[in-house]
């Protein structure tokens, strides 16, 4: 026999790999998704998925500023949405592939974020605020100014997010959460540096489940998750302070350097039929602007008040927008209340 023969059935086994499945690489939000949809859309369009979490806007944009290649379809709230598309770093949303936009609720048809949806398809949307243990409180919490109280001394974490810590910060003093004066923004600082004598850590990921365990008492976090967190025990409760949230959109995009655009396209398509966003909606506990999915979801969901928020309290959030080139100027003074 000849010595290449020996070769053939490794070259057998390396061109059946050259014909694998296509991949579909997502890059969402920790805590995002009802799992088995992924597995439904392997089967349905004979593919794999690979998945990929991250815990802030500015954790993946500073992933694609370092140059992350091969993400198909990826889950940037409306600021950022707005920063990537200015970046030239997303993929115009070819709406006719689409033909599920039909079931989009009007009103996110034509975002300020995204005028006319040209790089994204809104996802979710939401409201930060505080997440806390009723045990370890005697009255409901109705203001962000429970995270300067001593008695809670390390027993208390913020989100390690710096435009949502800054807009606390904003909020009680009465400022807009996308303020550019830089005087303010000392003033806030100054105020971040008193609270963090109290803080246990500044935490996006692993804040619920300490919360959940008693450890810690309150928690600075987003609606739904806190949802999740109440729907498994009903000791924890979560309230949108009186001074206004964040409000926001998640929205789903295709970066300009997506390897498999038409299975990023069939995915965003996949997530608008109605009955697979009301199975997200039941799972994630955040409400999705799908009209006909909401026909769909649980009862005690839709009806819910904190989930649906009323119109009083969308009034008095604010949607954090592109800040440009003051963002670097934040960033350096988020740097410095991190470190010291
Ligand atoms: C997902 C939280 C995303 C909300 N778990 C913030 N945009």
């Amino acid at each position: 026999m000849k010595k290449w023969m020996l070769l053939l059935p490794i070259v057998m086994v390396l061109s059946s790999c050259g014909s694998k499945l296509p991949e579909l690489h997502i890059y969402n939000w920790d805590d995002y998704i009802e799992k088995s949809i992924l597995k439904e859309f392997e089967k349905e369009y004979n593919c794999r998925i690979i998945y990929d979490t991250f815990a802030s806007n500015e954790d993946l944009l500073a992933k694609f500023q370092a140059g992350a290649k091969g993400y198909d379809v990826i889950f940037p709230s409306d600021y950022m949405v707005n920063t990537l598309a200015s970046q030239d770093m997303l993929y115009p949303i070819q709406h006719d592939k689409i033909p599920n936009l039909k079931y989009l609720d009007e009103q996110f048809s034509n975002p300020p974020y995204d005028p006319g949806l040209m790089y994204s398809i809104p996802y979710t949307y939401g409201f930060s605020g505080i997440g806390y243990d009723t045990d370890a409180f005697d009255n409901e919490l109705n203001s962000w100014k429970i995270f300067w109280d001593a008695a809670y001394n390390d027993r208390m974490i913020l989100l390690d997010d710096m435009r949502e810590v800054f807009g606390i910060a904003f909020k009680i003093l009465g400022y807009s959460i996308n303020d550019t004066d830089p005087k303010h923004l000392a003033e806030a600082a100054e105020l971040l540096k008193e609270q963090k004598k109290y803080l246990r850590k500044y935490d996006s990921a692993m804040s619920k489940n300490l919360l959940l365990s008693g450890e810690v008492a309150l928690i600075h976090h987003w609606s739904g998750d806190v949802y999740q967190l109440i729907e498994e025990d009903g000791r924890i409760a979560f309230s949108i302070p009186e001074e206004g949230s964040v409000l926001f959109t998640d929205c789903m995009a295709i970066p300009k350097t997506a390897q498999n655009l038409e299975l990023a396209e069939k995915f965003i398509d996949f997530i608008l039929r109605p009955e697979i966003s009301a199975r997200i909606i039941n799972t994630i506990w955040y409400p999705m602007p799908n009209t006909k999915a909401l026909e769909l979801i649980d009862p005690e969901i839709r009806s819910d008040e904190n989930i649906f928020p009323p119109a009083e309290v969308i009034k008095r959030s604010e949607f954090l927008q592109d800040l440009g080139e003051y963002t670097s100027v934040m960033e350096k003074v988020w740097t410095e209340l991190k470190i010291n």
